[in-house]
């Protein structure tokens, strides 16, 4: 038996093809709030990983470990026309990001201890807001650890589009 496939037949196969690929995003990624890090007790009031990055149309799953936690992102310091949010306090709490570019969050209870956070959404357009959020400053003990993670991302190859 021959396959002869005709015009409509191959465009569908294609769009299957397509919506199978799991590189197109959908995962989910948790990030723990927590009040000490498991591998390093002299950190205290964290999020865990510091740093996550994402694929678009992935979800960031932000785990209550511990109690006392939100997370808020920080102004200017998202790429344009993406959404800010805020969460209760002590609840776990799901976004799901599809523009590509660099997300910088706090959690609000804690920003005199430190406690934030990136997200790097890859992909299309993805270095349009770095130099802005990198520019962004800081009080004190958030000034210490934006400094920190943007030497890591550097260090890490993270800003590459
Ligand atoms: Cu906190």
């Amino acid at each position: 038996m021959t396959l002869k496939l005709n015009r409509r037949e191959v465009i569908l196969a294609g769009v299957a093809l397509l919506l199978a690929q799991p590189s197109l995003g959908q995962a989910t990624l948790d990030i723990e709030m927590l009040n000490k890090d498991p591998d390093d007790k002299k950190r205290r009031m964290i999020f865990k990983p510091l740093i996550q990055v994402v694929q678009p149309g992935d979800t960031v799953r932000f785990v209550s470990v511990d109690k006392g936690h939100n997370t808020q992102t920080l102004e200017g310091m998202l790429p344009e026309g993406a959404e800010a949010w805020k969460s209760k306090i002590s609840k776990d709490f799901e976004v799901t990001l599809t523009t590509p570019g660099f997300y910088g969050y706090k959690c609000t209870p804690h920003v005199s201890m430190g406690m934030a956070g990136l997200i790097i959404v890859q992909g299309e357009g993805m270095m349009g807001n770095y130099e802005a959020a990198k520019a962004v400053k800081h009080k004190s003990r958030m000034q210490k650890v934006w400094d920190a993670i943007w030497e890591q991302v550097e260090a890490e190859g993270l800003a590459n589009s």
